[in-house]
């Protein structure tokens, strides 16, 4: 039977491409059921043709529901999320409350999917970065064995949700006009600038907070708890696709085109690599497209050893980082449950 649906910030941006990707992905849904703050109870966001009424989330929100995904950050997470186990729900969550949690699996589907095994009550969807770049790993991971990871990121706007998105376009187009911009929720003015990730930084180490948890939660989906993770996470203005530059350290010598024959036979992944054309993963083509695009595929020449080749790696922030892998995450837990 077509489960009941709970989307807990339904109107946010995340919430927005959860519902556009129970869509594309032709997810059966019973009832959907749409939550966001007493702000939006009243207006009505589109499903399948119909128009579904926006309500506030209350406690009592999660009866009769069987999967409510969670988008509305990590302390309506906490509070929630347990209120929608005990009303009988299977929880999916965006946020970074239970990430860490021993008993909360943190799942990518093509890269650990196999821990849902358990049919656990909660499951975290990871931080888009971590999502983006174990997909690309999966395959990488499952033939060689990876010693060190090396990577700095091109982050969108996305990440920091619809507010975000809508500063970079006010922004930029204050300053094609000439005008004064005030930014209102980022420290630097983001039009045709890059800066180092928004959160907040670590005064003894220098390291952010998304940097942390890019080490923790690679870490923990690839299974290696103690894995040299070397990262920079820079805030890039683009809409909602995040880049990563990546070195990628094996413990034996693996040539180029093996990497490219794995990359090219993995689930959600496509491989863009065309050094005739110049044509490699960009933000504009990844935006929207459910697969993640991997390309400029070579040995690392600053590894003289051989054993560590290079890529560069798009995808969409809204989708694989974050509603698709939910989505895809409820799949599997409706396959576990049917098999
Ligand atoms: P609302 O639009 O009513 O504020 P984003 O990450 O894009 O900023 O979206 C955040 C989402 O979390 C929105 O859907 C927002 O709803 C929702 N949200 C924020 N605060 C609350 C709250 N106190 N209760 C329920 N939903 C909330
Ligand atoms: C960003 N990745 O781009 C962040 C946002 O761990 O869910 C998502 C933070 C998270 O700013």
């Amino acid at each position: 039977d077509a489960p009941v649906v709970a989307i807990v910030g339904a109107t946010g941006a995340v919430g927005l491409a959860l519902i556009h990707s129970l869509e594309q992905r032709n997810f059966p849904v019973g009832e959907l059921r749409l939550l966001a703050s007493a702000r939006s109870a009243g207006r009505s966001m589109s499903f399948r043709g119909n128009k579904v009424p926006v309500q506030e989330l209350t406690e009592d929100s999660f009866a009769g529901v069987n999967i409510a995904f969670f988008s509305a950050g990590a302390s309506i997470s906490r509070k929630f999320a347990p209120l929608a186990v005990d009303a009988g729900a299977q929880v999916i969550d965006n946020s970074s409350a239970f990430r860490m949690q021993d008993d909360v699996p943190l799942i990518v589907p093509e890269a650990n999917g196999k821990e849902l095994d358990a049919a656990p009550r909660i499951i975290a969807n990871p931080n888009c970065i971590a999502a983006i770049l174990t997909t690309a790993l999966a395959p990488l991971h499952e033939r060689w064995s990876i010693t060190r990871l090396s990577m700095s990121t091109y982050q969108a706007a996305s990440g920091g949700g619809a507010e975000m998105m809508e500063e970079l376009r006010e922004g930029t187009r204050a300053h094609l006009n000439g005008e004064e911009f005030e930014p209102k929720i980022l420290p630097h003015s983001y039009a045709f600038n890059i800066f180092s990730h928004n959160s907040d930084v670590d005064p003894e180490t220098g390291y952010n907070g998304e940097e942390l948890k890019v080490i923790a939660e690679t870490r923990r989906i690839l299974g290696q708890p103690v894995l040299p993770i070397s990262v920079t996470c820079i805030r890039v203005p683009i809409l909602r696709a995040h880049g990563i530059s990546l070195s990628i350290r094996f413990d034996e010598h693996v040539n180029t085109a093996s990497i490219r024959n794995a990359l090219n036979s993995a689930p959600g992944i496509r491989v863009v690599d065309d050094r005739e054309a110049n044509h490699f993963p960009m933000p504009s083509e990844a935006s929207g497209e459910q697969d993640v695009l991997v390309g400029r595929i070579r040995d690392d020449l600053g590894d003289p050893s051989g054993r560590t080749s290079t890529m560069f790696i798009v995808g969409d922030q809204l989708l694989k980082g974050a509603a698709q892998n939910a989505v895809q995450i409820a799949e599997a837990l409706r396959a576990k449950a049917a098999a």
